[in-house]
């Protein structure tokens, strides 16, 4: 599998999840300003030109960062990273991933286009962000209630959506969010920062994007 990233992006997630599934990968690095990777044209990887894409072994592009995440889970059954196809668990996890994806994630994604259906990710002005911090406090004020009484987003143990949420924390802190208020979410943070697959992947990918031109 190759995962097609950008240091610090939601693709942050997936590659967290391939380390703790302890598949084998490799990254590739994409330059969201030029469009390029190593061996070329991005958008001949995928159209949408926005990370994460996996490559898998017979060709085949998956994108959408909750997808993404749901397949790299259920290639490492047994880890309990998203619960079984068909349980009802597994539609409270499908929950938070789409929970995650378009009530978080989109709401950080700035209206600044490089073109196509691409966006970028973080807004790189002060009102770009202020207005990203709007509309995101809200929902880390339901996700921190949901936290009262379990460890990870879908309960004991850590999973994909977690993963998830992780990234998008970071993102918060990069835009002067902070995570004080929210007591669980700020422990929940701390905790998952402190898991071996989640340093190695930050220390693998480096300073993220720089926010401001
Ligand atoms: N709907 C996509 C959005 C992915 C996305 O927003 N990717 C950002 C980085 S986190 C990106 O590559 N933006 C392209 C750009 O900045 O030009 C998903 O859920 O995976």
């Amino acid at each position: 599998m190759i995962l097609f990233y950008a240091a610090g992006a939601s693709s942050l997630a997936p590659h967290i999840l391939l380390r703790e599934t302890g598949a084998p990968f490799t990254l590739e690095r994409v330059d969201l300003a030029t469009k390029r990777w190593r061996n070329g044209d991005y958008r001949e990887v995928t159209p949408k030109a926005y990370v994460p894409a996996l490559r898998l072994d017979d060709g085949d592009i998956l994108t959408e960062c909750a997808v993404i995440l749901s397949y790299i889970a259920d290639q490492a059954p047994g880890q309990g990273l998203m619960p079984l196809a068909g349980s009802r668990a597994r539609y409270h996890a499908c929950a938070w991933l789409n929970f995650l994806a378009t009530e978080i994630h989109g709401n950080f994604i700035t209206p600044d286009r490089h073109g196509g259906v691409a966006a970028n990710f973080l807004a790189n002005t002060a009102e770009g962000q202020a207005a990203s911090r709007a509309l995101v406090a809200p929902r880390l004020d339901y996700i921190d209630r949901m936290l009262n009484g379990r460890r990870f987003l879908t309960g004991e143990s850590f999973a994909a959506p977690d993963a998830y949420l992780f990234v998008m924390l970071t993102w918060a802190l990069r835009i002067e969010l902070d995570l004080a208020p929210w007591a669980r979410l700020a422990d929940y943070f701390a905790r998952i920062a402190a898991r071996p697959a989640v340093s190695m992947a930050r220390q693998i990918e480096g300073p993220p994007h720089a926010l401001k031109p």
